[in-house]
């Protein structure tokens, strides 16, 4: 599994009065760090500048099980940062190392033995460059592979515009797509799955996700719907990657369509637990009580 996509050094504020903690943030990379977890050999490729908190993204994400040889080291531009405060982001990015990448990137990276190459729109938003650097994983494929496409709908990224547009064509390129409804219905106006398919009729697979209310996958003709787990959420952000990487490794695995759901949503809920961004899975033995379990059980 390859995941291509911007990481940044995040900070928090920490409970003493003017400290930070310091973490990673980045969907791509989060969804890489999930899927080492499944058990799959993941990859993630991007760019990080020469400076600490580059050192300090690749020696976090490595250390998570990730193969980063393709993480290329940019001297002459920053590592992306990120501020999260309750309820604000702040990112400073522009003109960062993973900024720069583009299509070109598919010529230095072997995608042989490739089963799923996975993007966001959040590298739509980036830069030019990166907008081709899509387009090119999406219609230039160098392999038998699948590519999947969260849809990550960050409204502070596309202060020039263009996001609805661009979105639904990228995501309707894509061979398995990830969407929040709230997202669906601040980008296209719905947040009913049925007519965001109508808006994205190519992909074989789409995943409509509709919080803690549940999801929603619409393949080959049918409809399936499974409820969420009641979670104590701590901090939502980072669990749609842990969904996605839950999602696409039993997808994978060839698992049926409410286990798929089922596997998305217990690798969130070990996320939705936690301050982190990649939070831990939940204990093995649980996982698999779950995803046997009828419906009172699960939910
Ligand atoms: O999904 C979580 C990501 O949004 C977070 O880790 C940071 O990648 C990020 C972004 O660009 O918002």
């Amino acid at each position: 599994m390859v995941c291509v996509g911007e990481s940044m050094a995040v900070f928090v504020p920490a409970t003493a009065p003017r400290s930070w903690t310091e973490g990673v943030g980045g969907a791509e990379s989060n969804v890489a760090c999930h899927l080492a977890g499944h058990g799959f050999r993941s990859r993630w490729v991007s760019a990080l500048g020469d400076d600490s908190f580059g050192r300090a993204v690749l020696s976090r994400v490595r250390a998570s099980g990730v193969d980063t040889a393709d993480v290329h080291v940019d001297p002459t531009r920053p590592t992306g940062l990120y501020f999260k405060q309750p309820g604000a982001v702040t990112y400073y990015r522009h003109g960062s190392a993973a900024s720069a990448l583009g299509p070109e990137l598919l010529d230095r990276i072997s995608l042989a033995h490739t089963r799923l190459v996975h993007i966001s729109g959040i590298t739509a938003a980036l830069s030019p460059s990166c907008l081709e650097l899509l387009r090119a994983v999406l219609r230039d494929r160098r392999g038998d592979y699948l590519v999947s496409f969260d849809v990550n709908w960050r409204p502070a990224l596309w202060e020039r515009g263009g996001g609805p547009e661009l979105l639904r064509e990228l995501a309707d390129s894509a061979d398995i797509v990830l969407v929040g409804s709230d997202e669906a219905d601040s980008l296209w106006g719905t947040d009913d799955p049925v007519r965001v398919r109508s808006l994205l009729p190519r992909p074989k697979t789409l995943v409509v996700k509709q919080g803690a209310d549940g999801a929603t996958l619409l393949e080959d003709g049918q409809r399936v719907f499974e409820p969420a787990l009641s979670v104590d959420v701590v901090e939502p952000v980072g669990a749609g990657d842990a969904f996605a990487a839950g999602f696409l490794a039993s997808t994978l695995d060839g698992h049926g369509a409410g286990r798929r759901l089922r596997a998305g949503h217990l690798s969130a809920a070990g996320t939705l637990l936690t301050h982190e961004d990649v939070g831990e899975a939940l204990p093995a033995e649980l996982v698999s009580a779950l995803l046997e379990a009828d419906e009172p059980a699960w939910r």
